[in-house]
């Protein structure tokens, strides 16, 4: 195991390091546990627990074996082309899946049951008449990436009743999903989706995937709900798609710029439901588990779970 003195460096501008503090030097005695912005040297740090640290700060580490992302997403981390040439290992789900299927649920529910509409209603204190909706047999869901996450997210909205459809870039079986796989396959997913749920990674691939043109493909009125990346849609084009009609709504969690900046129109639109980036909070307790696992993995000589892939880029 490591020799006395090893330090697990720690983070992240959104997570207070004591709950992952304490359990790590429970189950790693061997290991010291310290927030990378004050470490007392740097050759010391052997493993970096890391959530959107600036460009170029963990170049300084030079004796790291592995950084683990506190994140769903690797995009921004390997945006910084400094990294140290060490395996970067992802968290697989860590309570995320479940938090982001409930989340794309109350979308679903919220544009299939038109409850925007009957908010509205309410305040007008209006006792409004019986809106239409079809069946939830005849209201297919399209979710897009059907990784460790989406592939949840797919398999909990079939369980409500909606015909699923799922798009990855490598073929996947889900119980009560059609899946589907490649550029023919997207077409007839957009045209038959009445909500479309974006889940993909970020990648040089998928970056501004959702345009103008990405939603003229998409059937007339459709929803949106994005839990992916702010990145992979083109703001103003969602905008004049939702005024033309393309679109008829959509719920957005992720943004180019976050915090969605105070002057930014989407906040003011009536058709848009806006949430800061909390669909799928990591859960510490479920992480460390992944996290300890692998550390001890690597300690032994052994190949760290979910690595992520340079060359996909997740
Ligand atoms: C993310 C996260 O990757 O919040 O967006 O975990």
């Amino acid at each position: 195991m490591a020799d006395q003195g090893g330090v697990i460096g720690f983070y992240s501008p959104d997570e207070e390091p004591q709950p992952w503090k304490s359990r790590l030097e429970l189950d790693l005695p061997e290991f010291r546990f310290e927030p990378l912005e004050n470490v007392s040297d740097v050759h010391c740090v052997h493993y970096a627990l890391v959530w959107n640290p600036p460009v170029g700060f963990l170049n300084q580490f030079v004796n790291l074996k592995a950084v683990f992302v506190l994140g769903a997403g690797v995009d921004s981390l390997l945006r910084d082309k400094t990294l140290p040439p060490v395996p970067i290992v992802k968290l697989s789900d860590a309570g995320m899946a479940n938090q982001m299927a409930h989340y794309v649920a109350y979308g679903v529910l919220h544009f299939h049951r038109r409850f925007g509409e009957y908010r509205q209603f309410q305040m007008e204190q209006r006792w409004s008449p019986i809106l239409d909706i079809s069946s939830a047999g005849q209201f297919p869901i399209g979710v897009l990436g059907l990784g460790a996450i989406g592939s949840v997210v797919a398999r909990q909205i079939a369980r409500l009743g909606f015909p699923v459809l799922g798009w990855s870039n490598s073929p996947k079986q889900i119980d009560g999903v059609r899946t589907y796989v490649g550029e023919d396959d997207l077409a007839e997913l957009l045209r038959e989706s009445r909500v479309l749920v974006n889940l993909l990674p970020l990648t040089h691939k998928t970056e501004n995937l959702i345009d103008r043109s990405f939603i003229k493909r998409m059937r007339p009125g459709a929803f949106l709900i994005n839990i992916g990346r702010g990145r992979h849609v083109r703001e103003d084009d969602l905008l004049e798609s939702l005024e033309e009609g393309l679109l008829s709504g959509a719920m957005l969690d992720v943004f180019d710029e976050e915090p969605l900046p105070n002057e930014s129109p989407l906040w003011r639109h009536p058709n848009l439901l806006i949430t800061p980036h909390v669909s799928g909070i990591t859960m510490p307790q479920i992480a460390l588990d992944q996290i300890v696992k692998n550390i001890q993995l690597i300690e032994f000589g052994e190949t760290p779970r979910s690595l992520v892939d340079l060359d996909r880029g997740y």
